[in-house]
């Protein structure tokens, strides 16, 4: 007999962040998702969103699914397409899908702790260890600050770091990446990220100054949901494309996916609606040979890092992790030394918030 959902409660949460990500992203918002089954059995998961919809995502939980999911199989896996179909009027990605996650990862949880398993060892892992990139949100940075945090990056043993690109002038651009690939030293692989804010011919040019750099990506040139101006770019650059912290749903990454346009996919397990649909947008980027670098929240991805069928790249954001944060009641899920990631083996997910 499987046991069906018997409650669902939500409480919200907002953090300052020590180091903001810009003059307007001075904290990040949580909605803690408490499941409890027919047996008495409890799971616990969570939606997050740094600066937009904390509000109307609790609110579509404790609303839209909660009365949905009731008495509902506990199963994640066969409740998320009905979930979807059954929101779907109130949008296929973006708020929806961030609500959602906050239960399919309590569901997740409870089957995790119900098997007495950490998530790893419950999704099957492949590997001990990960490795770990430094991500710097440092477009507002002055270039002495952009050359203090690269170096903070080397001196804490990374080899990989990503910086942001995308300011009113190219030049400025340069003069930065520059700058960071000289403390990096030539064997390190440096990442840029725009974060929307080039159009076609902005990027166009931007990659010709850019390219000498040895970029390992361009992530997030264009607007994200502009699936033809990326092709147009990727027969315009010989830079490796990554995208998708802004694209909400497996199926939307397939899209992108077939037009093979993308080396390089970033799905955010929140955004997408949790890990029933970030283990499907994994598997079909494997089959299409497209490499899967998870965006953001070390202490959820790291763990579903140590299942994917190809070792991944995780993001690590100075002064963000949850343990950083100080919002954890129990030991951290993860824990990183110089650029490796190792679970701790809590049970479940390992993120109850204080
Ligand atoms: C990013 C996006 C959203 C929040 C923090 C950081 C950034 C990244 O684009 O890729 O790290
Ligand atoms: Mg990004």
């Amino acid at each position: 007999m499987t046991a069906s959902i018997a409650t669902i409660q939500t409480r919200r949460l907002r953090v300052p962040l020590e180091r903001p990500w810009g003059p307007d992203v001075r904290d990040l918002s949580f909605v803690e998702v408490t499941v409890s089954d027919s047996d008495g059995a409890v799971g616990y998961g969570f939606s997050w969103t740094p600066t937009i919809g904390a509000g109307a995502v609790e609110a579509l939980l404790r609303e839209d699914i909660t009365a949905f999911a009731l008495g509902r199989d506990t199963d994640p896996v066969a409740l998320w397409p009905e979930l979807w179909a059954h929101l779907h009027e109130a949008g296929g990605g973006g708020i929806t899908t961030i609500a959602m996650a906050g239960l399919d990862l309590a569901l997740w949880d409870l089957a995790a702790r119900r098997a007495d398993q950490s998530m790893a060892d419950f999704l099957g892992r492949r590997r001990e260890t990960v490795e770990v990139y430094g991500s710097g949100i440092n477009l507002h940075y002055s270039l002495e600050e952009l050359q203090a945090q690269a170096q903070r990056w080397v001196d804490a043993g990374f080899t990989a770091a990503k910086m942001k690109v995308g300011s009113p002038d190219i030049a400025r651009d340069v003069e930065r990446v520059s700058a960071v690939r000289d403390i990096l030293g030539p064997d390190a692989r440096l990442m840029i990220d725009a974060n929307q804010r080039w159009d076609l011919d902005t990027a166009t040019a931007a990659l010709e100054k850019l390219e000498e750099f040895d970029l390992t990506w361009i992530e997030e040139p264009l607007r994200a949901d502009d699936l033809l101006a990326h092709r147009e770019l990727r027969e315009r650059t010989g830079v490796f494309i990554a995208l998708g912290e802004n694209v909400h749903n497996q199926y939307r990454f397939a899209d992108f996916l077939d037009a093979g346009i993308a080396e390089v996919l970033q799905p955010n397990i929140i955004r997408v609606g949790g890990i029933t649909p970030f283990r499907e947008i994994v598997v079909n980027a494997e089959g299409h040979g497209a490499v899967v670098a998870p965006h953001l929240l070390p202490d959820l991805s790291g763990q579903l890092a140590m299942w994917m069928p190809t070792s991944p790249l995780v993001e690590e954001v100075e002064d963000a992790g949850f343990a950083d944060l100080g919002i954890l009641n129990t030991p951290a899920p993860i824990d990183i030394s110089r650029n490796r990631l190792h679970t701790t083996a809590q049970p479940g997910l390992g993120i109850r918030f204080a």
